[in-house]
């Protein structure tokens, strides 16, 4: 018997950020023509799904207008739209861009705070959309200063299990959901690789499983190296979390992730 949990359904989402400070992209993408050139370039290398974000989450961050967020967002997702059906994931707290997005093209939201803002849940109900729930301990601005865990792996899955209820109840039905343990949002480097050693148990949520590391923190703890330079860390993560059941991998390296995984793939169709 196999001991790999390999999904038949392995997908990647490319990070287009439009944030001046985003703590991996460092402003790179800052205005709107460097954000559209980006996504045309993620495209083509083979992303499966878009994930626009127009406001920072990175630890410190301070939040963003909704006016700035939605000019930072919208008009790239209408200009994507013209050019391409790809899936466009929309990483917002806002109701109001949530809203727009998806009048705009979006086809996902994908919340840090797993809709737990005021109004993030009934609007994107409302909206009849697939969510990712993603779990944080804290809030951006403090989530990195003391992250504490009893037991990382039940919390992050009995958080998961709460807010896939409350979506449920909202009346998101299960086949719109996504869950996603979080990495970096509240946790140490081995909070972080606990998390990772145990991403199969989350399978047992009955959702797919998102995975996002791609240029963390951990990974440059573990490497002692910046951000420019994390790509073969990257690719390592992304192929021990489709290894272990991940259904989506959000990475910023999307041509190179396509080929790690390729390669996992191909071991899935083998092993199954
Ligand atoms: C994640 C995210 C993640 C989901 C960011 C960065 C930090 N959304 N947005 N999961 N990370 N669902 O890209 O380095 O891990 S922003």
């Amino acid at each position: 018997m196999s001991r790999l949990t390999i999904s038949p359904d392995l997908r990647v989402m490319g990070v287009v950020n439009t944030t001046p400070d985003s703590f991996s992209d460092g402003g790179q993408f800052e205005c709107f023509e460097s954000a559209l050139d980006h996504s045309k370039r993620l495209i083509e290398a083979g992303a499966d799904i878009l994930d626009i974000g127009g406001e920072s989450t990175r630890p410190g961050a301070r939040p963003v207008e909704e006016a700035e967020e939605r000019e930072r967002t919208i008009p790239l997702i209408q200009a994507i739209r013209e050019i391409s059906n790809i899936p466009i994931s929309i990483d917002t707290n806002k109701p109001g861009v949530m809203r727009a997005a998806v009048d705009a093209g979006a086809n996902l939201i994908n919340s840090i705070w797993a809709l737990r803002l005021p109004g993030s849940l009934e609007a994107a109900a409302e909206l009849g959309v697939p969510v990712c729930l993603m779990h944080m301990q804290g809030t951006p601005e403090t989530m990195q200063q003391n992250p504490v865990y009893d037991d990382v792996v039940a919390e992050v899955k009995d958080f998961l299990a709460s807010r896939i209820d409350a979506a449920l109840d909202a009346g998101i039905p299960q086949e719109h959901i996504i869950a996603d343990p979080g990495f970096g949002f509240g946790k140490t480097i081995e909070h972080n690789l606990t998390l990772l050693r145990s991403l199969g148990e989350l399978r047992q949520l009955g959702v797919p499983i998102l995975a996002g590391m791609s240029r963390k923190g951990m990974i440059g703890t573990i490497l002692n190296k910046p951000v420019e330079q994390r790509l073969y860390g990257s690719l390592s993560v992304a192929v021990m979390a489709a290894m272990l059941g991940a259904d989506i991998l959000r990475v910023h390296d999307v041509a190179e992730t396509v080929d790690a995984l390729a390669m996992v793939k191909a071991l899935g169709r083998v092993s199954s």
